[in-house]
């Protein structure tokens, strides 16, 4: 049953998908007597918590009701606050129990919302569906631990890992089922990552289109600013949503064209290839709260991100269709040996229409931090006397 009700909440949390950011996506549902009785999410950032929502839903007295919540409640603890804190909302209401998914790994809280509960005699019980609560809030998990976006790489293949043809048409390799599964990827995250060559050749729009969603920034790595002034993402009606990223010391005459024309553009130093360097431009990308990114070719940008390891997800959808000589998905990692070759964890499979998807993590733990772990060893906390 507590089962049924973690499920629920963590259905509510998705609700705010797309508007919370850098915030994570959080549920509650408030049960009584083994009736919901009230239910709640954040909807956006800046706005109400979950757990506040649900209690002031709540239909009938909340004295006593259990709380589950996908996220730890936070506490007064947190600099700069926007809201009042779920932990002492939930003490003043006299909620009689709470179950959390996850402890918040925000370091102004990582477990001090479950002390808070305990010390004023609220039974709490952490780590029902873990898993399913992480993976709700990967990008929150990494940016609030370590201030850089979540990157996900998706790249559209054919059977035979190539992502173009020769002459660099790859309009389309995956089906329409596909594409609407990656445009809300894309409303979900908070931009979406291409390389000028990408921009040069496909003229793409990177908007949301085969679901409704917001939309996100649209990022272009072009270190030397080789896009072409009349690119759809420099001209169409979210020209103020795109981000061009620049090396070193870009040909000025554009830059300041292109500046003129209202355009962001962000410069960071060259790396030894002469691109911009990407643990930069990730730092960059972090103070401007842009908590995860989608990156969605080409090859060379691909093959970047890997090689630097500058990647947390990769997801590929495989299109049954063989090209032969193309363009290849991912070129040079000075692999070596098949026992250097990079391998990622926690795989997973999955089709839709006729592509089968493959994705996996780099380093999971890296990506996520140890913190969530340690709600496996919180039941000594559930006992009040641990304290
Ligand atoms: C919760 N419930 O629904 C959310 C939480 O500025 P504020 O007041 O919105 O606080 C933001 C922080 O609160 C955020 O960094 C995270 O630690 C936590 N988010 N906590 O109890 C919620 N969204
Ligand atoms: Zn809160």
């Amino acid at each position: 049953m507590s089962h049924h009700f973690m499920k629920r909440a963590l259905e509510l949390a998705q609700h705010g998908s797309g508007f919370t950011s850098p915030n994570p996506l959080v549920g509650a549902v408030l049960v009584k007597e083994g009736r919901i009785i009230g239910e709640g999410y954040h909807p956006r950032f800046g706005e109400q918590h979950a757990e506040a929502m649900a209690i002031s839903s709540a239909r009938e007295p909340v004295e006593g009701a259990e709380l589950f919540c996908t996220l730890e409640p936070c506490t007064p603890t947190i600099p700069n606050k926007k809201t009042p804190a779920c932990s002492l909302r939930i003490i003043r209401e006299k909620i009689g129990k709470v179950h959390i998914a996850t402890l918040d790994p925000n370091p102004h809280v990582q477990g001090k919302g479950v002390e808070a509960l305990h010390r004023a005699g609220i039974p709490v019980e952490v780590g029902l569906m873990a898993r399913e609560a992480l993976a709700l809030n990967e990008p929150y998990f990494k940016f609030i631990q370590q201030g850089k976006p979540f990157i996900h790489l998706k790249i559209a293949a054919s059977l035979d890992g190539r992502i173009a043809a020769a002459n660099g048409d790859s309009r389309w390799i995956t089906d329409q089922a596909a594409r609407t599964l990656v445009h809300r990827w894309r409303a979900r995250y908070d931009a979406v990552l291409i390389g000028v060559d990408t921009a040069i050749c496909d003229d793409p729009q990177l908007t949301v289109r085969l679901c409704s969603g917001p939309q996100p920034y649209r990022i272009v790595l072009d270190s030397r600013l080789r896009i072409p002034e009349n690119s759809r993402l420099l001209r169409d009606q979210f020209a103020a949503k795109t981000i061009i990223f620049a090396a070193g010391e870009p040909p000025p005459e554009k830059l300041a064209r292109l500046r003129r024309a209202g355009m962001r553009v962000e410069i960071v130093p060259a790396d030894e290839q002469g691109q911009t360097a990407l643990p930069q431009v990730l730092e960059q990308l972090g103070r401007l709260s842009i908590s995860s990114v989608l990156v969605e070719g080409g090859s060379k940008i691909f093959t970047a991100f890997i090689r630097q390891r500058c990647f947390d997800k990769l997801s590929i959808f495989y299109a049954p269709l063989i090209i032969g000589t193309g363009r290849n998905a991912i070129g040079e990692l000075n692999t070596g040996a098949i026992a250097g070759a990079m391998r990622l964890e926690r795989v997973a499979h999955r089709s839709i229409g006729n592509q089968l998807i493959i994705e996996g993590y780099r380093n999971y733990r890296e990506s996520l931090g140890n913190f969530w772990e340690k709600d496996l060893c919180l039941p000594e906390l559930s006992k009040p006397s641990a304290l």
